[in-house]
């Protein structure tokens, strides 16, 4: 079973700036722990501050991955492409948000990517990653 994570623009700041909004720990910190909690699966990591970069990594997972849990960071509330991009895949894909974004300012409550989405986790911290997973994970083999 192999999974992908891919996080949005600044997110390679998480656990460096703003820990009262995003906690205090580094994504790949986190991400050694997922791996440890999920040994049965393969677990892919990918960041990028580049809409394209990201859209070109979801063509070449897209149609392979067994699942992807995405937060496109800013990109949820203005990206078309992004949206696009995921309509055109077979991957099912997860959004995930750290930040309850509808508790936050008026433009960050619309997402383009919601509707294409197969489901949201928004607001539960980095725990939103490993339920994701762990949703991913119950699909496949339950
Ligand atoms: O809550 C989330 O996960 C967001 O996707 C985070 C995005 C924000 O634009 C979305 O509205 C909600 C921002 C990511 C910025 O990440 C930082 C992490 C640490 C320090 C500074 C920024």
């Amino acid at each position: 079973m192999t999974f992908h994570i891919i996080n949005g623009p600044n997110l390679n700041l998480l656990g460096k700036r703003e820990p009262e909004i995003y906690g205090n720990s580094t994504f790949e910190d986190y991400f050694v722990t997922l791996q440890r909690d999920f040994k049965m699966c393969e677990l892919h990591y990918f960041q990028s501050n580049h809409e394209g970069a990201i859209i070109d990594h979801l063509h070449n997972i897209g149609f392979s991955s067994d699942g992807i849990v995405f937060n496109p960071g800013a990109y949820t509330h203005t990206s078309v492409a992004l949206a696009d991009a995921i309509a055109a895949i077979s991957s099912l894909v997860i959004e995930v948000h750290i930040s309850n974004t509808f508790a936050r300012e008026s433009f960050r409550h619309h997402s383009y990517v919601s509707p294409v989405a197969k489901g949201i986790i928004v607001g539960l911290g980095l725990d939103g990653y490993r339920l994701a997973l762990q949703y991913l994970y119950t699909k496949h083999y339950c």
